[in-house]
């Protein structure tokens, strides 16, 4: 495993789910994490717990990742000490409906496509030269299962994950040549508020989702977060696809009442 000592590991979408418990695996490291969401309060109750329990520094960055503005802004303004951003994970993401293509909610879609794409894309582009320019870095990118299947109404959420997963090859083969690393781990179910975004709010169906089996935990994924970012510099996780032992496709899950 490799040291992360004062490496600067800045994730986004760190107020809740995978990204929250990617910022306490990470924390124990010696790493200086910069903490992005659009819910401040939550990432300063994060950042003040992380910091009593593990003495990490760290900067909480209030974010819109669809405001491409807002992204530049947020951080070219950086402090000197937090701008040489070692690990970017790209995790802000959500769903929003599961309805036939041809009777979905246009907004729904469009906050999709804001947020897993053009927010991944805006936030990318802001950091990446930083990383080329120093000859370090590694962007691990969030996932998913539906990048790889599409299910039945998952059309546009779906497509949001093909793409980027096809983001993640593309920088890649860009960053080909640079110690740069592109890595892409995407999960199948994991237990967060993921379902309860999805269904605006309507907690008894997000919680059918994961009713009768066992899901990953957040905390599963950023293990696996972790530990691709913690193997020797010439070795890149490219793709890791995680899921539940009690899931075998994007629609195979095994539930027992
Ligand atoms: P959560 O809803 O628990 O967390 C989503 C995070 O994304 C929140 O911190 C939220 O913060 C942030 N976010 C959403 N929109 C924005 C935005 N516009 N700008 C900045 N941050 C934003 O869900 P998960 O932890 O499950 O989701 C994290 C990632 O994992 C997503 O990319 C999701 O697609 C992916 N994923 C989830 C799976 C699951 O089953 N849960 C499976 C596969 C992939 P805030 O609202 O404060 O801005
Ligand atoms: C989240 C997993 O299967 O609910 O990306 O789309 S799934």
């Amino acid at each position: 495993m490799v040291s992360m000592q004062n490496r600067v590991v800045l994730i986004t979408g760190a107020s809740s789910g995978i990204g929250a418990a990617c910022a306490r695996a990470f924390a124990p490291l010696g790493v200086k994490l910069v903490l992005a969401a659009r819910r401040l309060s939550r990432l300063q109750a994060l950042a003040t717990q992380l910091e009593a329990d593990f003495g990490v520094q760290t900067h909480v960055m209030s974010l819109d990742v669809r405001d491409r503005t807002q992204v530049e802004a947020q951080l070219q303004a950086l402090p000197a000490e937090w701008s040489a951003i070692d690990v970017l994970v790209n995790n802000a993401g959500l769903s929003r409906g599961l309805d036939k293509l041809y009777e979905g909610n246009i907004q729904d879609w469009e906050e999709m496509i804001d947020t897993n794409i053009k927010g991944l894309l805006y936030v990318t582009r802001a950091v990446v030269p930083g990383m080329v320019q120093r000859q370090q870095g590694h962007v691990i990118n969030i996932g998913s299962i539906a990048g790889h299947q599409t299910y039945p109404r998952g059309n546009v959420y779906c497509g949001s994950k093909a793409a980027v997963r096809a983001i993640s090859d593309g920088l890649k083969q860009d960053l080909l040549g640079t110690p740069v690393r592109v890595s892409s781990v995407d999960p199948g179910l994991v237990e967060t508020e993921f379902s309860e975004v999805r269904f605006h709010g309507d907690t008894d169906r997000a919680q059918a989702v994961y009713a009768d089996t066992t899901p990953l935990t957040p905390e599963d994924i950023a293990e696996v977060v972790v530990f691709c970012a913690t193997r020797p510099p010439h070795v890149n996780l490219s793709e890791l696809l995680v899921l539940p032992t009690a899931q075998s496709g994007a629609t195979l899950v095994h539930r027992q009442s």
